[in-house]
């Protein structure tokens, strides 16, 4: 995303700034350290470019920015819950008007923190009263944190993931290393498998990883560098590609658009409402991932 052609329509320091892509507010965020822009429509963040840097992030070039639709790539907060396991699919998080409630900026970096309450909208999909906030850390490396705040006078449970499209030179050259041996197999009808140490991706694949290890390394050799994801708070890791059929089949996404993009999600995996992580009256959950190059 090019954000420096955007139009500033509020300034807030000289770091952080508000812009607008059709119907979309995002923070700007400029810095010595990176540069990074993060939606206001599901506190999703699009860009996140160290100095010196290709971007991390993939976003999709041809997704709506209507401020209605879920956006194609970034970082969706799938929240509360992950998957097809009830509507809107991955939450309604990601399709909810967030507000920036905070940012601060030193020389290490900026963070900006966005907030979610319960509405009337959210009370009809889910009965439950919340207050989420999402920190968006942005320095030598970006880390966001999915803070989960339970304000209701009884308990829920739920579901998650920081649901990260990260940059690639050209998926079928990549190596990933770190998500451990087991996973299930959405495409296989959930059935429990056994992979490689090194997964190289010829296909679409839709993974969830059971017992990744604390830090997933994908090796990109047509960027020349290698993207560490280090995930807290999952019960998980998610790794997918939609492949070309995949691709073709979503009008958000370009017909190419898997070549350049893998998921790596850190995830509260669960098979249903009523599973997941609970949370008591005023108990807090952190979901978080932190995402560097080297
Ligand atoms: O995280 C993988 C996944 O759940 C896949 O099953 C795939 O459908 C993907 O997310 C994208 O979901 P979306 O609702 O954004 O089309």
């Amino acid at each position: 995303m090019d954000l420096l052609s955007l139009p500033t329509l509020t300034y807030l320091s000289d770091n952080v700034t508000i812009v607008e892509k059709d119907e979309v507010k995002i923070v700007r965020v400029i810095h010595d350290k990176a540069t990074a822009a993060i939606a206001l429509h599901g506190a999703h963040v699009l860009s996140y470019i160290p100095a010196g840097k290709e971007d991390l992030i993939w976003m999709s070039s041809n997704t709506p920015f209507d401020g209605k639709a879920a956006l194609r790539g970034g970082i969706p907060v799938c929240w509360p819950w992950f998957g097809k396991i009830a509507e809107p699919g991955h939450g309604f998080a990601r399709i909810s008007q967030w507000k920036l409630a905070e940012h601060r900026e030193n020389e290490q970096g900026v963070v900006v923190v966005l907030e979610l309450e319960e509405s009337e909208e959210t009370l009809a999909i889910w009965p439950y009263k919340f207050k989420t906030r999402l920190f968006v850390e942005v320095g030598d490396e970006l880390k966001v944190t999915l803070e989960v705040n339970n304000t209701d006078e009884k308990a829920w449970t739920f579901s998650s993931a920081l649901h990260t499209y990260l940059n690639v030179g050209d998926v079928a050259q990549i190596t990933t290393t770190g998500m451990g041996a087991e996973y299930i197999d959405k495409l296989q009808d959930s059935k429990i498998c056994q992979g490689d140490e090194t997964l190289v991706l010829t296909d679409t694949i839709d993974r969830v990883y059971t017992m990744p290890e604390s830090k997933i390394t994908v090796t990109d050799p047509v960027l020349k560098r290698a993207l560490l994801v280090e995930n807290s708070g999952h019960n998980c890791a998610v790794l997918w590609n939609p492949w070309s059929q995949g691709s073709k089949a979503m009008a958000d996404m370009p017909d190419d658009g898997y070549k350049t993009m893998f998921c790596v999600e850190s995830t509260i995996h669960a098979p249903c409402l009523s599973a997941g992580q609970t949370l008591q009256p005023g108990e807090q959950y952190l979901l978080a991932t932190t995402i560097s190059a080297n």
